[in-house]
């Protein structure tokens, strides 16, 4: 891999912060519920179309199981209205994959379709899979079930077709490491045409063995500009960190530049100290109206929700500055 022997750059004297926590942090946890459950964390984000932000919660009941529940704010920060009860419960019934509940969404506003694809994680006897849903209002769901086979996760659907096809991002667990992945569909329900899109580092790596998509990727002038997790595997413990990595418009799986450096880390309490030490991992962002602020919720912990801003501009200025390009072709025997 191109990466393997990479000096510091010269200039680089003190690492930037590209995205700078809000003082109200955490922004929604347990205590805002209005039923009981454990924690609350891992939401996928959208804006609706008045404006206003709804998140979309991964809330964990204390028999340890996942559903989703609806947050509806006017400024994305505070004010929540919260759904009185769960928004999206796991149905094993009619979808076995589901009989250890619903985890992580990440939400795509789709023009074409004129809804909302809501990609999560199930989690089956298998283990977890990809499944997927349509929504208009978040009230009511349009179940397509798993699309990605366990071992899976950490997928999103782009919010346009590539070439005619739909196309999900994913994260298949495979022997040879934890790497990010994306397939075709003419319908959202047959997925093939699979290709590697961003491998593991290994070895030392920040993001070495296991990596996933975090929220959706962010469209931009010069490419999908995706933020990712990166998970350093400790003597004590996992160390959930973020990275960035931009893909080119018209063929997602060609990574045109990935930054060296992880830039968001577990820092403050919230993000070192819950259920889950050392987790910082946002499913959704919703972008301001300057088209350049980037107000990003991540999990924290799992135990709670945190928001943090940045700007699309800054990221992209960083990934030139702290990147570098990975030379197209398929990796997989690199
Ligand atoms: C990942 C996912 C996330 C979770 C993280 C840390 O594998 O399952 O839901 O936040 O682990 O526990």
């Amino acid at each position: 891999m191109s990466t393997a022997i990479l000096p510091m750059k010269p200039t680089m004297s003190k690492y930037e912060t590209l995205f700078h926590r809000h003082h109200a942090n955490p922004i929604l946890s347990g205590k805002d519920w209005p039923y009981s459950m454990n924690s609350v964390f891992n939401a996928g984000a959208t804006l609706l179309a008045d404006g206003s932000t709804l998140l979309l919660c991964r809330v964990e009941d204390r028999r340890g199981l996942s559903h989703l529940c609806a947050a509806r704010s006017a400024n994305g920060v505070d004010g929540w209205q919260i759904d009185r009860e769960p928004t999206l419960l796991p149905n094993p019934e009619d979808y076995p994959e589901e009989v250890w509940g619903i985890e992580d969404p990440r939400i795509t506003f789709v023009p074409e379709l004129k809804k909302y694809a809501v990609a999560y994680t199930s989690y089956s006897r298998g283990g977890p899979g990809v499944s997927l849903a349509l929504t208009e209002d978040f009230r009511s769901f349009e179940r397509f079930g798993v699309v990605m086979v366990p071992d899976d996760k950490d997928a999103a659907l782009l919010p346009r077709r590539i070439n005619g096809f739909w196309a999900l991002i994913h994260r298949p667990m495979t022997p040879l490491g934890a790497h990010v992945w994306i397939s075709y569909s003419p319908d959202l329900r047959h997925w093939g045409s699979h290709k590697l899109m961003l491998e593991a580092r290994r070895g030392a790596w920040w993001d070495a063995n296991k990596i996933g998509m975090s929220p959706p990727p962010i469209e931009t002038s010069r490419g999908w500009l995706m933020i990712y997790h990166g998970v350093r595997r400790t003597p004590s413990s996992s160390i959930y960190r973020l990275g960035l990595a931009l893909f080119d418009l018209q063929e997602p799986e060609k990574c045109l530049v990935r930054g060296d450096s992880w830039m968001f880390a577990p820092e403050a309490e919230y993000e070192r100290q819950g259920d889950v030490q050392d987790v910082v991992f946002p499913c959704g962002y919703t972008v301001a109206a300057d088209g350049d602020t980037i107000n990003l919720y991540y999990g924290a912990a799992d135990s709670s929700i945190a928001l943090a801003h940045g700007s699309i501009r800054s990221l992209l200025a960083w990934l030139d500055a702290n990147g570098h390009s990975e030379h197209g072709g398929d990796r997989r025997h690199k």
